[in-house]
Parts: structure tokens; sequence; C-alpha cells
């Protein structure tokens, strides 16, 4: 399908979409520079890509930036880039092929393979993708990208149609991708062990340690997921945490918010991949200094809610950063011992407080998601000011 029949999309096909067969389409068409952030949608995509040396896979750490590196890409090569995304990241887009990309400006063509979660004809989705999976395709429109929504008959045919676009119109073009379409390799059915140090295990450590008043504010994904039934777990309720589960990297914002209206404690739950796609952040509550705010980064070095692929986090010493920012106290810490000390020493003082806390990837595969709707979260939240 291509935007002309945008507005009645099939569902998805039972027929799936071998990753190779696509690696190999765009190989045909001498794309071999990819760049993105991940999305469950594209995973398996992403591992096929990881595995084939025909093509470089460089990790972004948001949408806006892997745009801008594609333009680059392009302007010293001539040859454009694969961008792969979840379009809960599309509107991170928007600017830079509005303003940069676009044929009235640098005329910079990119390949986009975008994971479509909220599609309206798909089996219904979370919450925080029914806005963007309604709208998309008429954004792209709107924006002047055409699209073609990926089935597993006509690979071949829609990314040579794409990148005839590419070609010829020197603007970008979008490779819709809908929630199931990619074949997955066979899992392996035995149960792994989970590692002792885990995040959920950080999480319970951190519950234990903080004052029973402390407001969480835990960032998307499994972090959030997590908090939620470690609640439920030790019959808690769960007003006094509000999960977001939209707006990656947006949780130390929403908790800087917060902690400037109030004087209880407010702890952000941040993850390595949240706290990179919007690393200034760091800067605004260090200069802010709020007293009152403890941010602690959960580090798996990976976006494990999306399939665990790596983040660049090895490479990026975040207390480093924090302390640089102006944050007054930071730590690494890396086993459980270690967090429930730092903790200890966090939790009596009163200035702005940074824990990166070092954990092994690893989750139940039955963990669940919150039962309340967003709105509820919110109101119950809201009740404790
Ligand atoms: C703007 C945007 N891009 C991508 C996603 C898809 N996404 C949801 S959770 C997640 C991983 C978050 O990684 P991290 O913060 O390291 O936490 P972890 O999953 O490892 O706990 C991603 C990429 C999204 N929700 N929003």
């Amino acid at each position: 399908m291509n935007c002309s029949s945008a507005s009645s999309p099939p569902s998805v096909p039972s027929q799936k979409i071998e990753p190779q067969a696509l690696l190999n389409a765009l190989a045909n068409e001498k794309i071999s520079r990819c760049l993105g952030v991940p999305d469950s949608t594209l995973e398996a995509f992403i591992r096929a890509l990881d595995l084939d040396d025909r093509f470089e896979n460089l990790r972004s750490t948001n949408e806006c930036e892997a745009i801008a590196v594609a333009m680059g890409q392009y302007l010293a090569t001539r040859q454009p880039s694969l961008v792969y995304l979840q379009n809960s990241g599309f509107g991170k887009t928007i600017h830079p092929i509005t303003s940069l990309l676009s044929s009235e400006i640098f005329r910079i063509p990119a390949l986009l393979l975008i994971g479509w979660r909220g599609d309206p004809d798909n089996k219904p989705d979370e919450p925080q993708h029914k806005t963007m999976g309604k709208i998309m395709p008429s954004l792209l429109e709107a924006i002047g990208v055409p699209f073609t929504v990926l089935e597993p008959s006509s690979v071949d045919s829609a990314v040579h149609q794409a990148c005839f676009h590419l070609r010829e119109k020197k603007s970008p073009y979008a490779l819709i991708v809908r929630p199931g379409s990619f074949a997955k390799k066979k899992e392996n059915d035995e149960m792994i062990a989970l590692p002792a140090f885990t995040r959920k295990r950080a999480l319970q450590a951190i519950l234990e340690a903080l004052p029973n008043d402390t407001l969480f504010v835990s960032t998307t994904g499994k972090a959030s997921r997590e908090l939620y039934f470690l609640r439920e777990e030790a019959g808690t309720n769960h007003s006094r945490d509000l999960y977001v589960v939209g707006g990656m990297g947006c949780a130390s914002a929403i908790g800087l918010g917060i902690a400037r209206e109030t004087t209880r404690t407010v702890c952000v739950v941040d993850g390595d991949g949240a706290a990179l796609m919007q690393l200034g952040t760091l800067a605004t509550i260090g200069h802010q200094k709020p007293d009152n705010l403890i941010h602690l980064l959960i580090d798996n070095e990976c976006y494990e809610s999306t399939g665990g692929q790596p983040s660049i986090s090895p490479t990026v010493d975040f207390p480093g950063v924090a302390r640089a920012c102006g944050y007054p106290w930071t730590r690494r810490v890396d086993s459980l011992a270690s967090l429930q000390e730092a903790l200890k020493e966090a939790s009596r003082m009163h200035q702005l407080r940074f824990l990166a806390v070092k954990v092994e990837p690893g989750s139940d595969p039955e963990l669940g998601r919150p039962l309340e709707t967003p709105r509820e979260n919110a109101e119950n939240f809201m009740g404790k000011f």
C-alpha cells in the first residue's frame, strides 16, 4: 500500500516479512548506513541488521539526532541512510525533516523505517500509542513524506519505489511496519535464570530505603511496569507513583516540575536510553538544583523494553555528566550492597542527588502492564497535593 490508500490500510497479513528479505532489498539499492532508536516492532529487523556485515548500525540517542546524522552522511557521501524508529519518535523527526531535509530547503533524501504502534486497523495498543497511531499517515502526508506500508509479498518493489523517490526527489520517504509484521526466530523455550542484580531488584531496594511519602516518577517501559507490580506485590497503592508510559526521556523533566512545586522528596527513576534521549534535562535540573529531587538512573546498558538492543551508555560517564551539569552529589553503584549504602547516605541529605545504578538486563517475561489508565494514575497522583 502507498500513501494514496492511507485511509484504509489492510490488517496485518498472516504471512511475515523475513528481516533478511528487507536487508537484501536495501543492499540491492546500495543503502548500507543504518541508524536510529529501537522499537519492539522492528526488533527482529534490528537484530538481523546487527549480524549483517553489509551494513553499519549507528546507535542514536533520539530520532531528531538520527535524521541529522543521516543528513551529514548524505552530504559527505551522496548516499541516503536508513533511519529506523518507532512512531512515538516520529514527532521528533518532523523538526529536522521540515526545516532541513525538505525539498524546499537542503533537499536531502533519507529512508525512514517506522514501526506503526497504535495502528487503528491492528489489535488495540497501549494508550500512549493511540493518538500517533491514528494521525501518523496524515502527518506524513502533511509534511510531504510519501510512504508505503511494508507487505511480505512486495518488499523488493516497495524498497525499489522508495529508493527511486530518494534519487529523483531528493527528499525523505517512509516505509511503515505494522506490529507483528516481521518473522521472529523461534524463542528458546527454556527458562533462563535472571541475573541477581536487575532493575527490579534495584527498584525493590529503592522502595525499601526511601521514606514512605516519597513521590516516584518512573520512565517509559519496563521500569514503570516493574514499579507498578512491586507496589502490587507489597499491597501498597499506586498513588505516590507517576508511571510515565509515553514521552520517553521526559520523566526527569516531569520530576523537576513536580519537585519545584512541593517540599516532598521526588524520586525520578530514569533509564539509560531515556536519559540519553533528553540529556539536556540534566543541565536544566543541575541549574535549578531542587534540593528535594533524587535522580536515579537505572543503567542496564540497553533498551531492554524494546528487545535489549545495546545503548551507548557504556561510553557515557553519567555521574560525571551530572556533576558537570551542577548536581552537587553524584554516585555510581554496581551492586545491591553499594546501592543500599548510597541510598542510606542519599536519604539523609537535603540537596539534589544523582545516583547511577549499573544493573544486569533481564526481567520477567510475563511482566504485566499497569491496570489503571494513565488518566486514573494522574488523578490518584494529583490527590497527593
Ligand atoms: C521517542 C520514543 N522513541 C522510542 C520509543 C520506544 N521505546 C520505548 S521504551 C524504550 C527503551 C527505553 O530504554 P531505557 O530507558 O534504557 O530503559 P529500559 O527499557 O532498558 O529499562 C524505547 C526505545 C519511545 N517510546 N519513544
